[in-house]
């Protein structure tokens, strides 16, 4: 299997994240790409190469035009900075109020992010935009059918990133602008596998027909993101019904986590699209630190395997996953079986 790398992953090092008033070490790290690369090295039969040079047009097809150039710019002015605290861009106020006005750096810092675990570093937006141009690389092999399958390995990961809004560890959204150039060619449907729910993603495409997303994942009532991955949401307009949720409890194992994914891929079955693009986050395992469901390495094989019953092409993009002992092996199951061994 061909495997799409950001190049330029390592350039976004969050020094920690803000969790309930302290700094803790930051789970989203370079290591993690690291050994998702050595698993899959060990494991043979992926070929690496990196996307062609950096394009800004797969963001601007589904990211705010504003949104866009203030990551730019913030990345800029983080570079720039000499004090090590101006170094690190952190949200403090977040929009409140009837009408909420956003002139100043303080106010942007707030309107583009929603929580307080994505910093805007030096090298974010040169690592993001990587990303983004390895996922648009992974779907044009797809779409011009050089491949039926692709694998876009990077961080930051991008399923939480909203149309104008940074969260979650994401900036750019991956698997959207995959999908979105795959939706060219015909209808597509997003599977969403990480722990939390898909809400960038989700909330990209919720008024299309064109673009089903389908997310399983914790129950917000309890997990991150907390706003959205209710079962209720279905989307509006056009994409009435193009919508799908599937939250779990906490401690789902394989034995409840199975029926659920059943119940997702029999939606993008009857679906009937010409692609998928397979939201992968690791953070489901056992192992994981934040994502309190309890899948054993073996099951993503299985989840690998059913995945490719669909018989469908597929970019598979990388998201989450923090277990750095788990990582890679849950990678390497999942392709491996994907790849049919
Ligand atoms: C892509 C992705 O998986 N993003 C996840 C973002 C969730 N961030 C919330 C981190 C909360 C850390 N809480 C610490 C509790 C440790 N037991
Ligand atoms: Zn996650």
């Amino acid at each position: 299997m061909r495997v799409i790398l950001n190049p330029k992953h390592a350039d976004h090092v969050p020094p920690g994240e803000w969790e309930g008033g302290t700094v803790i070490p930051c789970y989203e790290a370079p290591g993690r790409l690291e050994v998702i690369r050595a698993a899959l090295e060990a494991a043979g039969g992926f070929a690496f190469e990196e996307p062609p040079k950096p394009n800004e047009e797969c963001v601007a097809a589904v990211h705010h035009a504003a949104y866009i150039t203030y990551l730019r710019e913030a990345s800029a002015e983080a570079k720039r900075a000499r004090d090590p605290a101006a170094k690190q861009l952190w949200p403090t106020v977040f929009p409140f109020g009837p009408n909420p006005r956003a002139t100043g750096t303080r106010a942007l810092r707030g309107l583009y992010c929603f929580d307080t675990y994505t910093p805007i570093l030096p090298g974010t937006f040169a690592a993001a935009l990587g990303g983004a141009n390895a996922a648009a690389r992974a779907a044009d092999l797809i779409a011009e059918g050089a491949e039926r399958a692709a694998y876009v390995l990077t961080r930051p990961p991008g399923h939480h990133a909203e149309h104008d809004r940074c969260g979650g560890y994401c900036y750019f959204n991956n698997a959207a602008v995959a999908a979105e150039r795959l939706s060219k060619r015909g209808p597509v449907a997003v599977l969403d596998v990480d722990v939390h729910h898909g809400n960038g993603t989700q909330h990209i495409f919720y008024s299309r027909a064109d673009v089903l997303t389908v997310s399983v994942h914790g129950d917000p009532a309890g997990l991150y993101p907390f706003f959205s991955g209710f079962a209720d949401e279905t989307g509006t307009g056009a994409g009435l019904g193009a919508n799908l949720n599937i939250p779990l409890a906490p401690g789902t194992g394989a034995n409840e986590y199975r029926p659920a994914l059943a119940r997702a891929i029999e939606a993008v079955s009857r679906f009937k699209p010409a692609f998928l693009v397979f939201s992968f986050g690791a953070d489901t395992h056992e192992a994981d630190p934040i994502g309190g469901f309890k899948l054993p390495t073996k099951f993503f094989a299985e989840l690998g395997a059913k995945v490719r019953e669909l018989g469908l092409p597929a970019v598979i993009v990388q998201e989450g996953g923090y277990d750095l002992a788990a990582l890679g092996g849950c990678v390497a199951e999942v392709l491996k079986a994907y790849s049919g061994n």
